[in-house]
């Protein structure tokens, strides 16, 4: 899953408005790079960052699914947890919800149940303003997946296909370092939920905490921090770093498929690993 951000244009002079052409033409090289899933997000969701408004949600992601999803042949996911913009996002051509909220705004479940696509559902500590205050856990293996379980059933009871639950640690979502790398070593405890895992590393602040690399300097960590969580069986990793994700994840799939091959240019990395989008 390649990050594609569409928080306003930088270039613009203070205006509101994101590039079109320079967003499409990311997604495209994402897509090309080997993503399966391009997630579209117009809502900043980095510690200490303020919510963005519906209106401006939307205003920044409708016209990017909307020019992406024909373009290429990855799902497109739209990281919300607005249901409205969740509707509209699908309206639009995105076939995946990615909520850091767990579909727990007033409207999520039913928004989600209706429009008939997977959903990621996320365990986040608190709220992004706040959410990097101290936060405690006495076990965060089991808290998080204890979380993830009762998400998990809200959804279903909300009528939500198994099918389409996706789950997410969250890592770096109202976790100390500590706890998002007891996370990472326990993976496969919220693995054994027996739903497709996602994770995504990339760039967080975690990395930097242990390399003292700056934002940009940090995708060697992130890389190396999927290739652990995909040996312990996550089946989807969100990254700014399609390229070199990709190609340390052909490494570890050829090892599992048994070192058979001589050369092993994977054309199945294009679907995440034992997992079918759609
Ligand atoms: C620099 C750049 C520093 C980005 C931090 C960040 C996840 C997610 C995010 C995740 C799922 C981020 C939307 C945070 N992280 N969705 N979203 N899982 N499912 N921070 O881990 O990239 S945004």
């Amino acid at each position: 899953m390649g990050v594609l951000n569409v928080t306003p244009d930088s270039f613009s002079d203070g205006g509101c408005f994101v590039d079109l052409d320079l967003a499409c033409d990311h997604a495209l090289s994402m897509a090309q790079a080997g993503a399966a899933i391009i997630d579209v997000g117009g809502e900043s969701s980095r510690p200490g960052a303020a919510p963005v408004s519906t209106d401006a949600q939307l205003e920044r992601v409708i016209p990017v699914i909307e020019r992406i999803a024909p373009a290429v042949t990855a799902v497109i996911s739209i990281d919300t947890a607005d249901p409205i913009v969740m509707r509209a996002a699908v309206a639009a051509g995105a076939g995946l919800v990615n909520d850091i909220r767990a579909l727990s705004a007033p409207g999520a479940l039913a928004a989600v149940a209706e429009l008939k696509v997977p959903a990621v559902l996320m365990h986040m500590r608190g709220e992004p303003e706040t959410m990097q205050q101290n936060p405690e856990y006495t076990d965060v293996v089991g808290e998080v997946s204890g979380f993830l379980r009762a998400r998990l059933r809200a959804a279903a009871e909300a009528g939500i296909a198994p099918e389409h639950l996706l789950i997410d640690p969250g890592f770096g979502f109202g976790k100390r370092l500590e706890h998002n790398l007891q996370l990472l070593d326990g993976l496969s405890s919220i693995v054994a939920l027996g739903v497709p895992v996602l994770v995504g590393f990339s760039r967080k602040s975690m990395l930097g905490a242990l390399t003292g690399a700056e934002v940009t300097e940090r995708m060697p960590a992130g890389v190396a921090a999927a290739v652990m969580a995909v040996e312990r069986g996550a089946a989807i990793v969100r990254t700014h770093d399609v390229a070199p994700t990709v190609q340390a994840l052909t490494l570890v799939q050829a090892v599992r498929a048994g070192s058979k091959v001589e050369s092993n240019r994977c054309a199945s990395i294009s679907e995440p690993m034992g997992f079918a989008v759609g």
